[in-house]
């Protein structure tokens, strides 16, 4: 069962935003996703889970940070080589976009194709429907040319979630995968999402992928470990998110934000680390901590010319263009589906 809205919109954009949320969402398996990461060891929690709506808040918010170089390096490309990228997609187009968030840097892309085509279907996909829902309607009333199928749920399995919604067409697809949310997934699962997608698509189609790339240890840190405690409050909102929907009794003040960069995995990790022993309860259940032990919330892994290769290899794709920005912190690749 699924259910699909539109959301208030004047009538002349109602009829091109529609937004489908199938019932297997992902927020479906909070708890049964917690209860698993939090008796296993090492404990863990999966960072899809970040974003409800205060977590997508606190993610734009990084985005702001003077540490967080990653969206502004790819703004850069993607600002200064808008036209360039659109031509290199092909005359006639419709985009995808796993993990679309906000979309503020999708709009370079869509501003410079629909420069060139009369028209465009755009399909962003993400776990957080609010996001989908206010960026899709910001999006309409700026770009009278454009129609929205929204798609709320969870990209590790892209294939399956895009094929109902994406009808045959003439256009070329092209699904973007912006702001190294690849980097979210380990290698062997990027590979394996990508692989998947592969099979939604047809040979000619392309995936336009952003990668953080490999760097200093002392411009990686700060950028997860912010002074300002941003993403430290991005972190603990895992902890917070547990309390309100699970009824957890997680006391946010006796757990501490790690962050740092494992330069033998190629990863930037985070953790919330316990600062005492103490035990929390959940959904009716136990979970004891012992002093300075750690829940891995996320990975962050980070790539060079020779991993991104291998990755397009394994996910059936053939890189055919690069850019970098100006001090070649971050690539957007063009990759044609085989
Ligand atoms: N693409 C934007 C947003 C990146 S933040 C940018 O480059 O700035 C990551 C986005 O992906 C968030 O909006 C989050 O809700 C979404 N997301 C994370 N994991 C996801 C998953 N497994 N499935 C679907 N969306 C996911
Ligand atoms: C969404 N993703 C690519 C971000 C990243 O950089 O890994 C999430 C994030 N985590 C902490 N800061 C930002």
């Amino acid at each position: 069962m699924e259910e699909s809205l539109a959301v208030a919109a004047p009538s002349t954009t109602r009829e091109r935003f529609v937004l489908h949320s199938p019932a297997a969402s992902p927020s479906n398996n909070f708890a049964d996703d917690v209860r698993r990461g939090l008796t296993a060891t090492p404990k863990f929690l999966l960072p899809h889970y970040f974003y409800d709506a205060l977590g997508s808040a606190l993610f734009s918010a990084i985005c702001e940070l003077p540490e967080y170089y990653v969206t502004r390096a790819e703004d850069e490309i993607l600002r200064s080589r808008a036209s360039e990228i659109a031509a290199a997609f092909g005359p006639r187009v419709r985009l995808v976009e796993l993990g679309s968030g906000s979309a503020r840097k999708t709009r370079h892309l869509i501003e410079a194709v629909l420069a060139r085509q009369t028209a465009l279907d755009f399909f962003p996909v993400d776990v957080d429907a609010g996001i989908l829902a206010s960026s899709g309607h910001d999006m309409l009333n700026d770009y009278p040319r454009l129609s929205i199928t929204a798609i709320c749920g969870d990209f590790r399995n892209p294939a399956t979630l895009l094929r109902p919604y994406l009808p045959p067409s003439d256009a070329r697809t092209i699904v973007l995968f912006l702001g190294s949310s690849i980097g979210n997934l380990d290698p062997a699962a990027a590979g394996t999402m990508l692989s998947n997608l592969r099979t939604a698509l047809s040979p000619g189609d392309d995936l336009f992928l952003g990668a953080d790339l490999r760097k200093s240890p002392s411009i990686l840190e700060p950028a997860y470990d912010d002074p300002l405690g941003v993403t430290a409050a991005f972190n603990l909102n895992l902890l917070a998110r547990i309390n309100r929907e699970l009824g957890g009794t997680f006391d946010l003040s006796s757990f501490a934000h790690r962050a740092y960069y494992n330069e033998a995995e190629g990863r930037v990790e985070m953790h919330l680390v316990s600062r005492e022993a103490q035990r929390v309860l959940i959904d009716g259940y136990g979970v004891a901590f012992e002093e300075g032990e750690s829940i891995h919330t996320e990975n962050s892994y980070k790539y060079d010319d020779a991993s991104l290769s291998a990755l397009a290899e394994a996910g059936g794709f053939a890189i055919e263009q690069r850019w970098s920005d100006s001090k070649g912190y971050f690539a957007d690749l063009l990759m044609v589906a085989g």
